[in-house]
């Protein structure tokens, strides 16, 4: 039996599944004295170090797990889960401290790259351990952080990751081990690691030559546009330039859990569902999607996206309800990213009017709670061409490499809300720029002149987003080829490419992708 301390925030259902998939029994901490009655406890913890002590406080979880652990009693911490483990973490304002059962402290990345640092990296490996058994030397795990441990005692660094610097991604100190990595979220290998955790008489370590492992990895991710279709039933569906329907008919590509799973087995490094009508139905009164989350995250063992319909709603007997409670209920049905579009533009408009930040927007209540890295922002732009820059000064106006109809040179990206179907004053610079600012932790960056058309990601769209933000950028909409992500990784800063058409109707499969970008020397995963 497995004890699991779930303190109520992010995505504990994936560790739930995930241990239910090696045929554990799971028993879930409600009470202090669960802690110390258990044979093995695992703390995964997502979101902010600040509010993860808070609760521990509250729920006077915090000396019943100081006693367990300093009994050398077997653990395993992930994520901010691991970071409890140290004395303070500059992720809290008031320096409220940590578990203090390591020395040392939680500080951020210090870098020029992206932050959060998000994807799939290696692991150099310090110390022989048991969890690691059977862990080949180019494996690569799923992280998402923005502060890392700088633990004082060396001789408890299991392993060292790079990310523009090395710092250290695993601990372990007789039965205490926890690692930064989510293993729960990372396919085959993360599934070992759990293994060996509760399979292990032992997770005592000892010092080895460090073995060097791979680097952070270049994401594929497959998206699934999701809708009930004139049946009712709830399909995959795939647009050109976001018109779904063929003939009048919603055109239906797969059902979603299977093709998850397919896409799972086949190697993709994230799944993202869209629910498209999600600006028209709401989503708790959508079960179906709910039950579609619950189903894949039991057999999909990598990062799940949901968005579609992030906002407030009032039904029609006048309750209300919050986009907390959306984004809390895809969070406990198994999703590990939510992402915003409609909603965002109208949250972004209204800060760069106003140029103050409430605290109250959907975008930044998420991040408070969940963490920024739960964040996406899916943007929906269209291309509007104009002859000079002064037609359009108040956006940010390119100078494109080709001709818009009439012979104009220049463009701008114009973001829509409901699908595409109304276009704002806003640009897509302005708005990833805006929601960074207001917690955004990544942008999705679709091109609704480009998708389903096979012509490749627009460049300069994706170019003049990710120059302009810190946090990472999903290239989205047009991919045709192999050759096409290779083009988007070596011409823009995407961290990641997204994809649909291609992968649904089985045109390009993902190893394919994958094996290009490694011949060409692009580092991808499997
Ligand atoms: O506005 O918060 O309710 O969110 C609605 C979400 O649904 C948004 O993320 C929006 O992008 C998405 N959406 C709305 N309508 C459509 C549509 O297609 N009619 N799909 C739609 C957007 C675009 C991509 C697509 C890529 C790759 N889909 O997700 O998967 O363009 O396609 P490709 O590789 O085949 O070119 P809200």
């Amino acid at each position: 039996m497995i004890t699991l301390l779930d303190y109520g925030a992010g995505n504990v259902r994936s560790v739930i599944n995930a241990l239910k998939s090696l045929g554990q029994n799971i028993h879930i901490v409600s009470r202090p004295r669960d802690i110390l009655s258990a044979d093995k406890l695992i703390f995964p913890g997502v979101g902010n170090f600040e509010s993860m002590m808070q609760v521990l406080h509250e729920k006077d979880y915090v000396a019943p797990l100081q006693e367990y652990l300093k009994a050398d009693r077997p653990f395993l911490g992930i994520c901010l889960g691991m970071q409890a483990l140290f004395e303070t973490s500059a992720e809290s304002a008031s320096r409220r401290p940590g578990l203090g059962i390591f020395q040392g402290q939680v500080l951020p990345f210090e870098t020029t790259l992206p932050v959060p640092h998000m994807g799939w990296n290696g692991i150099n490996v310090h110390r022989q351990c048991s969890l690691l058994k059977g862990i080949s030397q180019d494996e690569r795990f799923y992280f998402v952080h923005s502060y890392h441990i700088v633990p004082k005692e060396k001789d408890i660094i299991l392993t060292t990751t790079t990310y523009d610097y090395e710092f250290v991604s695993a601990v372990s100190k007789g039965n205490i081990t926890a690692a930064q990595f989510h293993p729960e979220k990372s396919g085959k290998a993360g599934l070992q690691i759990l293994e060996n955790f509760v399979r292990a008489d032992s997770l005592h370590s000892k010092s080895i030559p460090v073995t060097k492992g791979a680097g952070l990895s270049k994401r594929i991710i497959a998206c699934l546009d999701v809708r009930s279709n004139d049946d009712g039933d709830l399909v995959v569906t795939k647009g050109d330039q976001y018109d779904v329907r063929e003939k009048g008919n919603v055109r239906n590509l797969g059902k979603p859990v299977e093709l998850a799973s397919r896409y799972f087995q086949e190697g993709a490094d994230e799944v993202a569902f869209l629910n498209i009508t999600g600006f028209r139905d709401f989503p708790l009164e959508d079960l179906p999607m709910r039950t579609l989350l619950e189903q894949v995250s039991e057999k999909v063992f990598i990062p799940l996206t949901i968005g579609g319909g992030i906002r407030s709603y009032t039904d029609s007997n006048g309750k209300d309800y919050s986009a907390m409670d959306v984004v809390s209920c895809y969070f406990r049905s198994g999703a590990d990213k939510v992402s915003i579009g409609s909603e965002a533009v109208h949250i972004a408009m209204e800060y760069l009017k106003t140029g103050k930040k409430t605290g109250q927007s959907t975008i930044e209540k998420i991040s408070a709670r969940y963490g920024k890295q739960a964040v996406v922002i899916s943007v929906d732009p269209r291309k509007v061409w104009v002859s000079s820059p002064e037609q359009a000064e108040k956006h940010h106006v390119i100078q494109s490499t080709a001709t818009g109809p009439n012979g104009e040179t220049y463009c701008w990206y114009q973001c829509t809300v409901q699908g595409g179907r109304k276009a704002m004053d806003i640009d897509a610079v302005a708005l990833a720029k805006a929601c960074q600012e207001l917690g955004a932790g990544e942008i999705l960056l679709n091109c609704i002149d480009r998708d389903g058309t096979k012509a490749g990601f627009d460049l300069e769209l994706i170019c003049a987003v990710a120059d302009h933000v810190d946090i990472p950028v999903i290239a989205s909409s047009g991919a045709g080829s192999p050759e096409h992500f290779f083009q988007v990784f070596t011409n823009t800063r995407a961290q990641a490419a997204l994809a649909a058409g291609i992968f649904h109707r089985k045109e390009v499969p993902i190893a394919w992708v994958k094996q290009h970008l490694s011949e060409q020397n692009i580092p991808a995963r499997g």
